[in-house]
């Protein structure tokens, strides 16, 4: 198909502006910080289990629309903890694997467990209608993940395993806001777990939340046991007991940042529009679609990433204008390269051939920067280096 692209000029010279980074974290300003952490310090209580970790949690689940809320350390300890307090006695678990090492690598470290990959759908999610083929009778649960925050078929998934007894854990990493017909996206599955990573929509520095779906059998008290060592009383210990306690000045930090995840979504909003805008009469790259199919959806997506998976026509490939951008101060991001297809460590392990979608988006898929920060300028600044590399291959 060829191309109904018009030239566009650049719009400004760049040559001396600072680097753009992928994101930015959305943050309070400090002197709103400073009094919560004066009462913190006065208090004397500053971390297990503490009044703000407390009053986080509430919100949380007022927010995400879960019955119940969790707040971890990390995101990778709230997937470990899930997976722990969901599957105690070990099993298989069908996940994907196109998604950042975090999710994967709780499976592959946890010798209960045999992680059975299934290859991914056009919206980068597990392909729901290839799980069925996997399931036997080893199987305990599925792993799917909203990846870049786009929901994942999570109505079809929740089907399929009520139909099979086993659970559902959502790698909900991206996809803090996320709403499908008004309703948070926990409400799918039994548990879904989000990152408040520095780099996501809403942040507390590091960190991260387990909440429990509608569905879900109630795993609230194990899930806090368990990220308290495993303690259940001064004389009793419970298994895979860790440290993923969240203290009290991260917690400040997500209560304050909470108020400002509205804001930050719209703004997201608006750079993704002006690229929809942009690449949707470009033939390099695939990305219109999915959004139209998510309107129509009804579904809110948080603009956690902008994927674009370009399609390689001679010289010009993903890594070409990786290349080309990151010289120019725009970091962009491989996300996710390597995966499980093309890892040296993993290579003899899985087929390229099942997962094929998998590996082509690997190899394929770019994201270019998104944040509440980032002006009308910077936008310009990215599609001006697109236009100059798409236009000395084409
Ligand atoms: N599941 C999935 C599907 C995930 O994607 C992740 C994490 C997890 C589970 C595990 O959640 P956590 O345990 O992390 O809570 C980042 C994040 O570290 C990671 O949280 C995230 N996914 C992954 C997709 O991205 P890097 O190494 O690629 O980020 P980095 O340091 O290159 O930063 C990206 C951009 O952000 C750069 O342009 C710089 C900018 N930045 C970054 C930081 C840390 C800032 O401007 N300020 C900052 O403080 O991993």
């Amino acid at each position: 198909m060829k191309s109904k692209h018009v030239y566009r000029e650049p719009v400004g010279d760049f040559s001396n502006a600072k680097p753009l980074t992928l994101t930015r974290p959305l943050l309070p300003a400090a002197h709103e910080i400073l009094p919560y952490l004066q009462e913190m310090i006065e208090s004397g209580w500053v971390t297990n289990n503490g009044k703000y970790v407390q009053s986080l949690e509430r919100k949380l689940a007022v927010f995400l629309g879960a019955s119940e809320v969790s707040v971890v350390t990390n995101g990778t300890v709230g997937l470990d903890l899930a997976v722990k307090s969901f599957v105690p006695d070990g099993g298989e678990i069908i996940t994907t694997a196109y998604s950042f090492p975090a999710t994967y690598h709780v499976l592959l470290n946890n010798p209960k467990i045999k992680p059975v990959f299934v290859d991914i759908d056009d919206d980068y999610g597990l392909d729901a209608e290839l799980i069925e083929e996997q399931i036997t009778p080893d199987t305990r649960a599925i792993l799917p993940v909203h990846t870049y925050g786009y929901p994942c078929n999570g109505g079809r998934i929740d089907e399929i395993a009520k139909k099979h007894g086993i659970g559902v854990i959502y790698d909900a990493a991206h996809a803090f806001g996320v709403t499908i017909d008004g309703k948070g996206i926990s409400t799918w599955g039994d548990l879904s777990v989000f990152s408040f990573h520095a780099t996501k929509v809403f942040n507390t520095l590091e960190g991260g939340c387990i909440a429990s779906g509608a569905d879900g059998q109630n795993l609230t008290d194990t899930i806090r046991m368990l990220r308290n060592f495993g303690i259940i009383d001064e004389d009793n210990v419970g298994l895979y007991g860790i440290n993923g306690k969240m203290d009290e000045m991260r917690a400040i930090f997500g209560l304050l940042t909470l108020d400002l995840v509205e804001g930050a979504i719209q703004r997201r909003k608006r750079i993704v529009e002006g690229y929809l805008s942009y690449f949707s009469d470009l033939d390099v790259a695939d990305v219109s679609i999915r959004h139209e199919m998510y309107m129509k959806r009804n579904i809110r997506l948080n603009y956690s990433y902008f994927p674009i998976l370009i399609r390689p026509s001679g010289e010009f490939t993903r890594d070409v204008v990786h290349g080309h951008l990151r010289s120019k101060g725009i970091v962009v991001r491989k996300y996710f390269y390597p995966t499980i297809t093309n890892s040296p460590l993993y290579s003899g392990l899985y087929d390229p051939d099942r997962l094929r979608r998998s590996h082509y988006a690997s190899l394929n898929a770019l994201c270019l920067p998104v944040h509440h920060n980032m002006t009308d300028e910077d936008f310009d600044r990215v599609i001006s280096e697109f236009e100059w590399i798409y236009r000395k291959y084409h």
